[in-house]
């Protein structure tokens, strides 16, 4: 499928979407956020693709909501906030959090806005030392959206969300590691490499398991401890039935690595 605002690439059972407006810090349209769905969605039905990689093109990640969209300079009525809201950044977290496959988030620069927390939806964020995170939202009267108010207490705890939101200063990479938001920074010329050797390390190992335990953390969320202990109980049954844990034992009581076939 032709995409016009994103870049969509599958290798080694990796699919790279690359957000792909870098003259607007690949800030956020209506269109590209529903090509990022598409190719979701087809990263989603495509059953040799075991691994989703995102990022963006240029010298930003993604700088949030294109405001010029949101408040068009030929005086022109803007779509309703809800709408972009609805339409934009609620189905984009939710296929994020619905894709039954790792999805890690390469940030290779400034990630602003719902930018920041898209970004916080993947499973694995990995930044480049040079690239920041900044709750914009404030700066121009609205709240955090993009699952913000929901995964950013819950990575960094309440106190630390609410000044990020309310302040909207930047945070750099190696602090927004220190406090626990995202997983590893490394050095901006690595990100790439790094980015993808973990996609694909990801990508050769047991999709249904990982799909798995990404809907048991989804299911924690909410969850008190009886019901999430359920949710362990009847998933583990689920991953026992796959050839990869058949694969698995085999290949460690042969003492040899396994090879999983995502299944
Ligand atoms: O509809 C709704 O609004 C609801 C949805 C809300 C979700 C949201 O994401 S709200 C938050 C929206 N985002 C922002 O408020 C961030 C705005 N951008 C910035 O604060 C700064 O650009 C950055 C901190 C991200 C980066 O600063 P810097 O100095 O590195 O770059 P810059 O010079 O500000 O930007 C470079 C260009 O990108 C510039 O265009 P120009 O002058 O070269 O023609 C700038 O206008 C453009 N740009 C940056 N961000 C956006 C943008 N254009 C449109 N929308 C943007 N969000």
């Amino acid at each position: 499928m032709p995409y016009q605002y994103i870049l969509f690439e599958a290798d080694q059972g990796v699919a790279t979407i690359t957000l792909n407006r870098p003259e607007v810090l690949n800030s956020f349209n209506m269109p590209m956020a529903a090509e990022l769905q598409g190719a979701l969605r087809a990263a989603a039905d495509d059953q040799t693709i075991r691994a989703v990689l995102i990022t963006g093109a240029g010298r930003a990640f993604c700088a949030g909501q294109d405001l010029a969209e949101a408040a068009p300079a030929d005086g022109s009525p803007a779509p309703p906030i809800a709408d972009i809201v609805r339409r934009t950044y609620n189905p984009t977290v939710r296929a994020i959090r619905a894709i039954e496959k790792p999805v890690v988030c390469a940030v290779n620069g400034v990630a602003a806005g719902a930018g920041a927390n898209l970004a916080l939806a993947c499973d694995v964020v990995i930044a480049a030392d040079n690239a920041s995170f900044v709750q914009a939202f404030s700066k121009i009267g609205l709240i955090p959206d993009t699952g913000g108010t929901f995964f950013l207490p819950r990575l960094v705890g309440l106190a630390r969300a609410t000044a990020l939101a309310f302040f909207g200063d930047r945070l750099s990479a190696a602090d927004a590691q220190a406090m626990g938001m995202i997983y590893r920074v490394v050095e901006a010329a690595r990100l790439d490499d790094e980015s993808r050797a973990l996609a694909r390390r990801l990508a050769t190992q047991p999709t249904r398991g990982f799909g798995l335990t990404k809907r048991a953390f989804n299911q924690s969320l909410a969850n008190d401890l009886d019901a999430q202990l359920e949710v362990e109980a009847e998933l583990q049954a689920e991953a026992a039935g796959t050839s990869d844990f058949a694969e698995g034992v085999r290949a460690f009581l042969e003492k040899r690595q396994p090879t999983f076939a995502g299944r």
